[in-house]
């Protein structure tokens, strides 16, 4: 815009500060939603946009917002996030300027901002695919049920190190799993809808043991309430994932620095521009 050209429509020219208001407006307009906050699926959606990202080829990631399409919108990871998405369609419509793709990345960051976390990096520039030709194929995503070696081979294909695959792991600090969605159920913490380090304190100061039900193998603690899914066990139990989780543990700042790079680094994984 140099020499004060305005380009209508052009990305630069939209005032972002009012889109983050906009979602910071609706995370807790719904008081009967889960805990009271959209802010936990807003973060699973810029999550699963996001983690689909294939390092070796350049395909999938944030870039495109394909998961507006079959087949990603029916790929069962992605289960309960048509709420997120329709969430977010009113203030779409009101700044018709910003893409899909950069409204579901910037609503996850703002969403972890206003639930007291740290300031995410992000940058626009995102631009949206116009069908499901450009979906990324189902199973990209983490499954739950299984253990370390997977979550290296999906996380490794982003691009992310152990130390990396820990800290985002910490989301789940955010948010419950749902039976109707995941088949998993319950919260892994007693503060949901706060950005905090609780769920690596979770992790290793409490006790966790396999839940006894007809549904998928989960761990519960000694109250029944919190949950743990096999993944999040496979940290503690892995003997390179471990000494994260206990640092993370300790030091909630540290969590944050980590938490926040890695973060903004899934938001930016195939933009042009942004990516390594
Ligand atoms: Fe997650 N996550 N996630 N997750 N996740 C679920 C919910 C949330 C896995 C599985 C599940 C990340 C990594 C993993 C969130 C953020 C992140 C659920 C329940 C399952 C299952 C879904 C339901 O039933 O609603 C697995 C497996 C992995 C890695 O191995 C990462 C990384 C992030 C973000 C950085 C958030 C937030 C939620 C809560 C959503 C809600 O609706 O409350």
């Amino acid at each position: 815009a140099a020499g004060g050209v305005v380009v209508p429509g052009l990305a630069s020219k939209l005032d972002y500060g009012a889109v983050r208001k906009a979602v910071e407006e609706v995370l807790e307009s719904n008081p009967d939603y889960d805990d009271g906050s959209y802010g936990p699926v807003l973060v699973r959606l810029a999550w699963h946009a996001a983690g689909t990202y294939d390092k070796a080829t350049g395909t999938g990631g944030s870039n495109g917002a394909t998961m507006r399409f079959a087949p990603e919108s029916d790929h069962g990871a992605n289960a309960g996030l048509a709420v997120a998405r329709a969430l977010l369609e009113p203030i779409k419509k009101k700044y018709p300027g910003i893409s899909y793709a950069d409204l579901w990345t910037l609503a996850g960051c703002v969403a972890i901002e206003s639930m007291g976390g740290p300031s995410i990096p992000w940058s626009p520039g995102r631009e949206d695919k116009p069908d499901g030709s450009y979906c990324p194929p189902d199973g990209r995503l983490p499954d739950a049920s299984l253990g370390a070696a997977h979550i290296r081979d999906v996380f490794g294909r982003m691009g992310f190190d152990d130390r990396e695959m820990v800290a985002l792991s910490g989301a789940h600090t955010l948010g419950r799993c749902h039976a109707d969605r995941s088949g998993f159920l319950g919260p892994w913490t007693n503060a949901p809808t706060t950005f905090s380090n609780l769920y690596f304190k979770e992790l290793t100061e409490n006790k966790w043991r396999k839940k006894r039900w007809s549904g998928p193998v989960q761990y519960e603690d000694k109250s029944g309430q919190l949950m743990m899914l096999p993944t999040d066990m496979a940290l503690v139990w892995d003997r390179k994932f471990k000494p994260y989780v206990d640092e993370y543990a300790k030091d909630e700042d540290k969590f944050f620095n980590d938490f926040a790079a890695a973060f903004g680094k899934l938001m930016a994984l195939g933009v042009p521009g942004q990516s390594p």
